[in-house]
């Protein structure tokens, strides 16, 4: 099965300068960039991406965190690119991500620590879960005119 899936590069990478590094991870992988762009979120913006969460203890830090700074939006695709961007970005809690993962690599920080400090936890980047929320968040993010097809984009190169 081949889908799309949104994969941002939240403000601490772009700050951090890893975007570089972030995105050759997933075209090393073989996953397709048909979407990409640089967004500032502001905080309508970012309810709307963390609908699911507006109502946590966690959300207002979260919020800060989402609007601190640019982020880097990409919609890739693949086969089961969902689960496989997952397994590459690594554990939401840097601290559980196995070594080799982008957050295992390049984070270690913890919920209890952020939450103590009544902040985000800074974990690079933002993939969706599941296929449902893949497709809702690709639609929120780029519009039809902004997405690209992999077979026609990258036609000489199979995937
Ligand atoms: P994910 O499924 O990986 O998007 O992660 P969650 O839906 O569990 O959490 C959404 C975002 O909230 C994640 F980036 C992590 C962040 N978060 C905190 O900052 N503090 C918390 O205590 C819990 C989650």
């Amino acid at each position: 099965m081949i889908e799309k899936t949104l994969i941002l590069v939240k403000p601490d990478g772009v700050k951090r300068g890893l975007v570089g590094e972030v995105i050759s991870r997933f075209e090393r992988r073989g996953l397709k960039i048909v979407g990409i762009k640089m967004v500032q979120v502001d905080p309508d913006f970012s309810k709307k991406h963390y609908a699911a969460h507006v109502e946590k203890g966690f959300y207002s830090g979260l919020e800060t965190f989402i609007t601190s700074g640019p982020v880097v939006a990409m919609a890739v695709e693949g086969v089961h690119a969902v689960e496989v961007v997952r397994k590459i970005v690594g554990s939401t809690e840097p601290k559980n991500a196995e070594v080799g993962s982008i957050r295992g690599d390049f984070a270690h920080t913890a919920n209890d620590y952020s939450d103590e400090k009544g902040k985000a936890t800074e974990n690079l980047i933002h993939a969706s879960g599941t296929s449902e929320e893949a497709k809702e968040e690709v639609a929120l993010w780029f519009s039809v005119e902004e997405l690209f097809n992999y077979k026609t984009s990258h036609e000489d190169h199979v995937m």
